[in-house]
């Protein structure tokens, strides 16, 4: 066989024209085959997944060179690389957004019309891995994206969940969940790398020796081991030749771990402990923001965190780096806290396992790793009990202690005699149960510390980090949340996409200032009537699809107003749906009144325990029954809830909404991205001063932005003088109404308990003052409703909307990323003509 290989070696074997090719021909030849040889199937009995599949592999076939060519461009010792470490990856679905990076959906069109199919039925056809719950995992997404159009070296860390985010079906107006079966059908896109395989261990204890050169060093006992299956997908760059990796892992039973139950006959045991390895990246925990404190939570954080950082380290070391030097080739982000248990990971690895002293691992830890918080909801800050951390981590819960020590230690020498700042600083919250606090070890543990918007940033430093901030202010900064133009304009607005590039060039795509431009059109007729015109047809298109999955039929020239994202109390989905009944109860009293025709559309997911929110999606729908069958309404408001709002649903609504709900409660929303996209599509934005719609506003001009309700501040001064729900309810007699009629069940068939636990917060607590704003808010889309009689007005704003968010491009947040944290740049990538088949 030294001949076999001699010869191979002499003669590397060329890819086939039919794997890379890009004609039209070519394409359909490639598409054939692959039906045939790989489905295993002919046009006789192919269905459309089939045809799907076929058309994946295609792709597929066609990005492997770039991808490992980008392989092999980053693998040298001085290249850094930024390693995104995610428990959420939303991607949506991959095939129209490859096609969209490789620059050949003509073609592909044009060879699978010719093969006589639809591209676009093919693309529909994908199951989304819907391996996120919303804003964090789709963030984390576009930021992928923005790494590779920028050809800045990256890898995405996370786990491959079997089952992602429950599908949502509405029955009798409640949500039920049914479980995502998203790998069913197999994923094209990823390819299994059993071969970089690493174990993980949990549980046992610890143990102190002294090692042979006379240090004290420390042994964890563990009781099981766990083995992570990395699975790779590309992620390709716009129109360039980078492609990086999004690397998930699969969480398995070690080969060898039953043989001992084997051998004494227990068959049944030995297959349990081998579910029980596997189920521990089973399913994605549906909850949005309030974290679960589950045990199998932290066995997946810390699973998918011990699997990244020893490949990171192994990467390291292959390229012959020290570990001394770890941070000069890497740099580790987390995106929230759900990873900051890699602090002490790297720690233990850097200590224990590769023998370096604890300043000089505490150094390196620290230049490596940087921290992204996502919330001020107190509830969703991330607390560990010590009994349960320390059961399944316990030499990780020894250097947690270390480093509060040390930590406590120098605050101490800044802060002499300060003992209330130890306690708030403290890694370790005290009590009759004690807790890890995770933001705090991730604080402590990063040379970065960010927010995702400028408000948001500013209150963390204020609020929730304070003390934090008060010790290391240089930590902190501001990243402002950016979302990709790719999927977000070009691949679901293609007709608009078409229109900007012919008026200004297509630059706007990898810059996206570049959009700017856009505003001499702003008063030109004829533009303006083709800006209408798409908007028209892409109302068109999402009516069509509201018909298709409710039945409902809604007036594509009714103004279409859209609140799309998570169902929270804090986004207040049901100050909405207030507004919607004053208008009907308007209607009702004078049938003749002059309104503006609407579509109120919502779509979103509950956290399947979350009973409020549940409750919310039932108020939608019941409201939505009354008033889309109300004669007197006359089809002038329609209320459609749409389910299983997604990734894929996303690329649909976005390009058709008219106006956009980004209602939150001031100082709650930390960033926001569905706001973004809206913006960019042309939307305009109804919202209060939260989060990024602050810049929002600030870039479109506030004469372009429809502004209500109280501010952060004045939130916050409510608050503390006192607010009573009570002095809104009797001061405002629509108002009045509207809370009473929740409660008669005049809009629940006449249940009349159904809507009671809603009523009553609002009357008697309303965290998220709805009802203080309520006032604000119908004046305001009073004056939403005024604005869209004047079409030509209301196309200016448009245009000028989306002329204007440029900055909210990811690339734009990733470049502050690569310049302020990371210190990462670009890397050209020479595509390899030849790939060896031999080493
Ligand atoms: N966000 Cl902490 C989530 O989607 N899930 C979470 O667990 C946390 C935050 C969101 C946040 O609510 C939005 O305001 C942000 O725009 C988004 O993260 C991305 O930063």
């Amino acid at each position: 066989s030294d001949k076999k290989t001699a010869a191979a070696a002499a003669a590397p074997v060329q890819i086939e024209d039919d794997r890379t090719g890009l004609s039209v021909e070519t394409l359909k030849r490639a598409f054939a085959d692959n039906l045939f040889y790989i489905q295993g199937k002919n046009a006789d009995i192919a269905t459309l997944n089939d045809y799907y599949m076929a058309l994946a592999y295609t792709v597929r076939d066609r990005l492997l060179q770039r991808w490992l060519s980008t392989i092999k461009a980053q693998l040298k010792p001085e290249v850094k690389v930024v390693y995104y470490l995610s428990a959420e990856f939303l991607m949506g679905p991959h095939l129209g957004n490859n096609l969209v990076s490789l620059g050949i959906y003509d073609q592909v069109r044009q060879a699978i019309q010719e093969s006589g199919l639809n591209l676009e039925e093919l693309i529909a056809q994908e199951e989304e891995p819907g391996l996120g719950n919303g804003g964090l995992g789709r963030l984390a997404a576009c930021y992928l994206d923005s790494l590779a159009a920028l050809e800045i070296p990256a890898v995405g860390y996370g786990l491959r969940y079997e089952f992602g985010i429950f599908d949502q079906e509405i029955r009798d107006g409640w949500q039920v969940e049914i479980t995502d079966k998203w790998l069913r059908y197999g994923n094209p896109w990823e390819i299994a790398r059993p071969e970089a395989t690493v174990e993980v261990k949990l549980g046992g204890h610890t143990e102190a020796f002294v090692d042979g050169a006379g240090r004290y060093r420390v042994r964890w006992i563990p009781e099981r081991t766990i083995v992570g299956v990395p699975y790779d997908t590309p992620v390709l760059g716009f129109k360039n030749n980078a492609a990086n990796t999004l690397r998930l892992w699969k969480a398995e039973a070690p080969e060898s771990f039953d043989f001992q139950a084997f051998n004494l006959g227990d068959y049944y045991g030995a297959v349990n402990a081998k579910m029980y390895s596997e189920n521990i990246s089973k399913v994605l925990y549906p909850n949005d923001e309030p974290l679960q404190g589950r045990e199998l939570r932290l066995e997946q954080q810390f699973f998918f965190v011990s699997c990244s950082l020893q490949d990171i380290i192994r990467r390291h070391l292959y390229v012959g780096g020290k570990l001394e030097d770890l941070h000069n080739s890497a740099a580790i982000q987390l995106n929230d806290t759900h990873p900051s248990i890699g602090i002490a990971e790297l720690m233990r690895l850097l200590v224990d396992e590769h023998n370096i002293d604890w300043d000089t691992a505490w150094q390196i830890t620290q230049n490596t790793f940087a921290y992204t918080n996502h919330t001020l909801l107190p509830e969703a800050l991330e607390r560990w009990p010590l009994s349960l951390f320390g059961s399944l981590l316990p030499r990780h819960l020894e250097i947690i202690f270390e480093i509060n020590r040390r930590f406590l230690q120098e605050v101490s020498a800044k802060f002499p005699g300060d003992t209330g700042r130890l306690a708030r600083l403290s890694l370790i919250q005290e009590g009759p149960e004690k807790f890890v606090r995770m933001a705090h070890l991730a604080s402590a543990g990063s040379h970065a510390i960010n927010g995702v918007a400028a408000l948001h940033s500013e209150l963390l430093k204020r609020d929730v980090l304070r003390d934090f901030y008060e010790l290391s202010p240089e930590k902190f900064s501001n990243k402002t949340n950016g979302v990709t133009p790719r999927r977000w304009i070009m691949l679901s607005n293609p007709e608009l996409a078409f229109l900007i590039s012919e008026s200004i060039g297509d630059g706007w795509i990898k810059n996206l200032g570049e959009l700017r431009e856009l505003e001499r059109f702003a008063n030109d007729k004829e533009f303006q009537s083709r800006w209408r015109q798409i908007k028209l047809n892409n109302k068109t298109n999402l009516a069509e699809y509201i018909r298709k999955r409710t039945g409902l039929v809604v007036d594509p020239h009714s103004l279409f107003d859209i609140q799309v994202k998570r169902i929270h109390e804090y986004k207040r989905q049901h100050l909405n749906v207030l507004y919607i009944i004053t208008l009907y109860n308007r209607l009702k009293q004078n049938p003749e009144l002059e309104i503006t025709p609407r579509t109120f559309i919502f779509g979103g997911k509950a956290a399947p325990g979350y009973f409020m929110a549940k409750l919310i999606i039932k108020l939608i729908n019941s409201v939505a029954d009354v008033v889309n069958n109300d004669p007197d309404v006359g089809g002038r408001l329609k209320v459609v809830f749409l389910p299983d709002y997604n990734v894929t649903f996303g690329q649909r609504v976005y390009p058709a909404a008219e106006l956009s709900e980004q209602i939150s409660t001031a100082g709650k929303e930390a960033s926001g991205t569905g706001n973004m996209k809206f913006s960019m599509n042309g939307a305009l934005t109804i919202g209060t001063l939260d989060g990024a719609n602050v810049e929002i506003r600030e870039e479109a001009g506030e004469e372009n932005f429809f502004l209500f309700g109280l501010t952060t501040e004045e939130v916050y001064a409510l608050k503390a003088r006192g607010y009573n729900p009570r002095d809104y309810y009797n001061g405002n007699p629509a108002l009045r109404q509207v809370i009473d009629q929740l409660a008669s069940g005049v809009l629940s068939s006449g249940e009349t308990h159904l809507f009671a636990p809603l009523v009553d917060h609002l009357l008697n607590r309303d965290e998220y003052l709805l009802l203080a704003d309520y006032q604000s808010y119908v004046e305001c889309q009073d004056r939403v409703g005024e604005a869209y009689r004047d079409q030509e007005h209301w196309t200016r704003m448009s245009i000028l909307n989306s002329a204007r968010m440029g900055k909210f491009s990811s690339d734009r947040a990733i470049r502050e990323y690569c310049e302020d944290i990371w210190g990462a740049v670009a890397v050209d990538v020479v595509l390899e003509e030849y790939v060896q088949a031999t080493a």
